[in-house]
């Protein structure tokens, strides 16, 4: 076959795996709009996309998975270290060749029957000393469309790449190959077989069975994140699981600002937010994941490594995210929504009524009277970033933007205030490290419960956790450093009648425009066991319309609560044993001063 590159290892590989996986073609992607279009159009023929009314929604899809493929999947998620240490306590450890053993039998044909697609891609901008050249090799056309949202990919990739170039290696096969004559179904997978494999070492990513979101665009958790975790650590950089945003204050004061919080826990939302305060505006850099180096400078300056944004679709609105409203008007596809009669997308929280005669995520006729939602609480639309309207001008710049804060949080009913400023670099580190958060239906499994989730990071390091503290720990111990103020934050809690007591959304303007105030070195505030947290008339006015009394409990830290978490931050440190960073047991000690 001619082939448009001339990368001998490319060649190679891609041959080695044809040779196992026995697709009937090799098809390369070039990236263009074309091969999009022609390939949309042959999941409308397969039955995989439904083409979304050209009134309402232009050049937009819909797609519903099989039901057991809704979701990543962390029990099937595993990192290969060839010493089990290395993956730590946190990941689920397998030997790297007997990892490759088993899934070379699952590989084995499983691409019978379909077009493996070879996906040169890269996180990051093109050419930029932050960005990363990888490779997928798929069996599913889905993944290519979303890919081609989600990356920078095709042609330009490959020339980037040259003759000699090195890549990430990414296999995945959905595990469902065709006999002769057999016909497809809409959704291959093989869900009692998943394997979502990650070889640090040797950075490869070999993905088995799954087509959705996370398991399948394996630029984004497995690249992006778990393997870019891995040799930042070795080159002395991070790749984190944050938001990015520009905040312009009415004053015209520029603050670039990063939060990490667990999955569907309001990245996509703060990234995109709509200030409540006058004069106030965000834009936006990226809504998932940043990759942060330090600067001559000595400042830590961050990239957004995606292209697009997959973004929770339920609960997005007008009322609670008007701009992502904005961006997914064309051109987006949707996962796991419902489906209106007159060709629309719709799912729990839109705005407006639930229209009647719904088609629910799983392709049937949609009972309202069943109790259940119509759109999967995980459904998922896929957008270009370049297409939202309040993407920020540098938002591709290869140099990055430099960090003014960072913010950590995640979903606490209560103990955690609103808002708490770290008294340093290491205390900022300790808060990351013991971050808490309610499980939600980013994963499979349970929802609610809560779990250590430090900083947003557990199911995307990949290393040993207590190693990556550490790392967090020495950017501390740098010289001429002027690193971002850590924040932590609390959306989440609730009252007596388990309601939010803060309104969220638009209103944590409030919060960005008091860290900002303290930033400036113009506001005061209170000290406690999490930090500084603001004065109450500091964050709120008669606008705001919640009581005296509910304001306090945002801030309010109970001693017995307190004396409970610290002994669970304990707990959560011994699992990490030597590799449990001294500063991180310093910073406990003061913790306890408080209760
Ligand atoms: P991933 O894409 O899974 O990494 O998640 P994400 O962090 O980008 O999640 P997203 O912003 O899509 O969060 C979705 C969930 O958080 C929805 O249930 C929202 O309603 C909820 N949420 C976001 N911001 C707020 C807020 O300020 N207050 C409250 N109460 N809920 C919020
Ligand atoms: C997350 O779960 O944190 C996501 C969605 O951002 S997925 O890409 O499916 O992992
Ligand atoms: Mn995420």
């Amino acid at each position: 076959m001619e082939y448009p590159t001339s990368n001998k290892r490319l060649i190679d590989w891609v041959e080695e795996v044809a040779k196992l996986a026995r697709p009937s073609s090799i098809y390369f992607c070039d990236g263009s709009k074309e091969e999009f279009d022609q390939l949309a159009q042959l999941l409308v023929e397969k039955g995989t996309f439904r083409k979304l009314s050209d009134v309402k929604r232009p050049n937009s899809y819909w797609a519903h998975s099989d039901p057991r493929d809704v979701a990543r999947v962390e029990d099937r998620t595993f990192i290969c270290s060839t010493e089990e240490i290395d993956a730590g306590p946190t990941n689920n450890w397998r030997d790297p060749s007997e990892m490759k053993q088993t899934m070379n039998g699952l590989y084995a044909g499983s691409m019978e029957g379909r077009t493996m697609y070879v996906i040169p891609f890269s996180m990051g901008p093109l050419g930029s000393p932050f960005s990363k050249i990888g490779i997928q090799l798929t069996d599913s056309p889905y993944v290519v469309t979303n890919m081609r949202i989600m990356a920078k990919m095709g042609t330009s990739v490959l020339e980037q790449l040259g003759d000699d170039g090195d890549f990430i290696h990414c296999i995945h096969s959905v595990g469902s190959p065709l006999a002769q004559g057999q016909s497809d179904v809409a959704w291959p997978c093989d869900p009692d077989n998943i394997y979502i494999s990650h070889f640090p070492e040797t950075r490869e990513i070999w993905s088995y069975g799954s087509g959705y979101g996370g398991n399948a665009l394996l630029g984004k958790k497995c690249l992006a994140l778990r393997i870019a975790s891995a040799t930042a650590r070795d080159e002395g950089w991070l790749a984190e699981h944050m938001l990015l945003l520009k905040l312009t204050s009415p004053k015209g004061q520029v603050h670039y600002v990063t939060g990490s919080f667990p999955s569907a826990c309001g990245k996509t939302n703060l990234a995109m937010l709509e200030p409540s305060l006058e004069g106030w505006k965000v834009e936006t850099l990226g809504d998932d994941i940043c990759w942060l180096r330090l600067g001559e400078d000595g400042r830590l300056y961050g990239v957004n490594p995606e292209a697009g944004f997959f973004g929770v679709a339920p609960g997005t609105s007008y009322e609670t995210n008007a701009n992502a409203m904005r961006t997914i008007t064309h051109d987006t596809i949707f996962t796991n929504t419902a489906l209106t009669v007159d060709g629309d997308v719709w799912w729990e929280g839109m705005d407006g009524d639930r229209p009647d005669n719904l088609t629910d995520w799983k392709g049937e006729s949609y009972d309202p009277t069943s109790g259940k939602p119509a759109s999967h609480p995980n459904a998922r639309f896929t957008v270009s970033a370049g297409q939202a309207p309040q993407i920020a001008e540098e938002w591709q710049d290869p140099a990055g933007v430099p960090i003014s804060a960072m913010l950590f949080g995640g979903r606490r009913r209560s103990l955690v205030p609103l808002v708490a400023e770290s008294r340093d670099w290491d205390h900022g580190v300790f808060l990351g490290s013991t971050m808490a958060s309610e499980t939600t239906a980013a994963a499979v499994g349970a929802v609610g419960n809560l779990r250590r989730d430090p900083f947003a990071m557990l199911p995307f390091c990949g290393y040993n956790m207590g190693d990556y503290f550490a790392h967090w720990l020495s950017f501390g111990e740098k010289e001429n450093v002027n690193l971002p103020k850590i924040y932590m934050v609390n959306w989440f809690r609730k009252d007596a009648n388990n309601r939010f007591i803060w309104p969220g959304y638009g209103e944590n303007a409030r919060v960005l425009a008091w860290i900002v105030a303290r930033l400036e070195g113009e506001a005061e505030g209170i000290e406690g066991p999490y930090g500084v947290v603001p004065k109450v008339q500091d964050i709120a006015d008669d606008n705001l319309g919640i009581s005296d009394e509910q304001l306090s409990e945002l801030f309010h830290v109970d001693g017995t609560e307190l004396a409970n978490e610290v002994d669970a931050i304990g707990g959560h440190f011994d699992t990490f044993g030597d590799r449990l960073p001294a500063k991180l047991l310093r910073q406990l000690e003061i913790l306890k001063t408080y209760i």
